[in-house]
């Protein structure tokens, strides 16, 4: 599954600039001759994405996707979107295994909701994403089924009730402030938990177990953090 970062870069810029040679110019423009580039496309291109990201939505100043603090357990991941699927199974009728494009076949939802970190941060950004509840509808979830269990390519995990994800319509998102996620933001889904610490906004999604096992501890869960994980107001 993983990739250099030239391969997500390409599916990113796909469908936004006209023509690899704009982007070769703009690149020129940018960084100059002298500035070498070794090859780590991928600081980079969180920077260039800076210059486009929308700033502002609906009157509310947004944070900007640099204003995260990148301190996942193993760094980065870099998806190939080609061979990517993300799987639905678990407690369901149908288990699928979906293609990027597939689950953007879903009707889009935005929202502004911020992201708060344990560590003291927090984010406010305009998510674009799908929601989980029209994903389901395609697999038949099974009447025993409580708890969704999220599963990333790092290895990492979390979850979350059926119920909670149900009532608070929650998304996964695969862009944020009008650009579509980064490598280092969870590219290509990352779960938009409103009203859950940051631990709970899981990065580079693979699978969702639809499952009974309520008391489900993901990684920091594991490691002491609170299952419930509720933003204190
Ligand atoms: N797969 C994966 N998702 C993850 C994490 C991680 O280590 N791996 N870290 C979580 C934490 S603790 C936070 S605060 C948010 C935002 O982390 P970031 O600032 O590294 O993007 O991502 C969450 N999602
Ligand atoms: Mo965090």
């Amino acid at each position: 599954m993983k990739k250099s970062g030239k391969v997500a870069e390409k599916g990113r810029y796909a469908n936004r600039i006209p023509g690899k040679c704009l982007f070769l110019l703009l690149s020129l423009l940018l960084f100059g001759c002298g500035t070498s580039n070794d090859g780590d496309t991928s600081e980079t291109g969180l920077e260039e994405l800076t210059k486009i990201e929308v700033t502002e939505y609906e009157g509310k100043d947004l944070s900007s996707l640099t204003d995260f603090r990148e301190n996942s357990i193993k760094g980065p991941q870099y998806i190939d979107i080609d061979s990517y699927k993300l799987t639905i199974d678990g407690l369901v009728e149908q288990p699928v295994s979906l293609s990027y494009d597939e689950v953007l076949d879903n009707q889009k939802y935005t929202k502004v909701v911020t992201l708060h970190c344990v560590e003291g941060w927090s984010v406010d950004i305009l998510w674009e994403g799908v929601l989980l509840a029209d994903l389901f509808e395609g697999v038949d979830v099974q009447a025993s089924a409580d708890t969704v269990i999220f599963y990333s390519e790092d290895g990492y995990s979390t979850a979350l009730p059926l119920q909670t994800i149900m009532d608070r319509q929650l998304m996964i998102a695969y862009k944020m402030n009008g650009v579509v996620l980064p490598p280092e933001r969870g590219f290509p889904f990352q779960l938009v938990a409103e009203d859950k610490l940051g631990y709970k906004w899981i990065k580079w999604i693979t699978r969702i177990e639809l499952s009974d096992d309520a008391d489900y501890e993901g990684y920091w869960e594991q490691r002491g953090f609170d299952n419930k994980a509720d933003v204190k107001p």
